[in-house]
């Protein structure tokens, strides 16, 4: 269990855009109804010296808003209009979403599967850090 570290530098949940997915994947019914164990799982998940990995699996979660496994490009577009929290333009977004997507793509089905996630994320030393 990672649930005796202090995570000292996490981003506090309220200054986070993906403050209300977060609290959604994490609860055990979905609806954001968290229960001690869901926040002993999130922050344990969130934390700093959480394995790279749990952390990954959490992000794809996060990002996958229609829950069906993948990354398509509507999702890819809400991930991103929450990371710059609305300072780029819709054309914007959509053109780094099919950037990204071109690039992560492997195995060019126009969505992302968790391996193509991770591949995406191993290119991005600086994700989750
Ligand atoms: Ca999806
Ligand atoms: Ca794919």
């Amino acid at each position: 269990t990672y649930s005796d570290c202090s995570c000292p530098s996490f981003l506090p949940l309220q200054e986070n855009p993906f403050r209300n997915r977060i609290v959604e994947v994490f609860s055990e019914d979905g609806q954001g109804n968290l229960s001690f164990n869901d926040f002993v799982d999130m922050f344990s998940a969130l934390c700093e010296t959480a394995p790279r990995e749990l952390k990954t699996i959490y992000a794809f979660k996060i990002y996958d808003f229609n829950a069906d496994n993948f990354l398509c490009k509507e999702d890819l577009e809400k991930t991103l209009n929450r990371l710059t929290k609305g300072e780029l333009t819709p054309e914007e977004v959509i053109l780094v979403c099919s950037k990204a997507m071109e690039e992560a793509d492997l195995d060019g089905d126009s969505k992302l599967s968790f391996s193509d996630f991770e591949n995406m994320i191993s290119k991005a030393p600086d994700f989750l850090r």
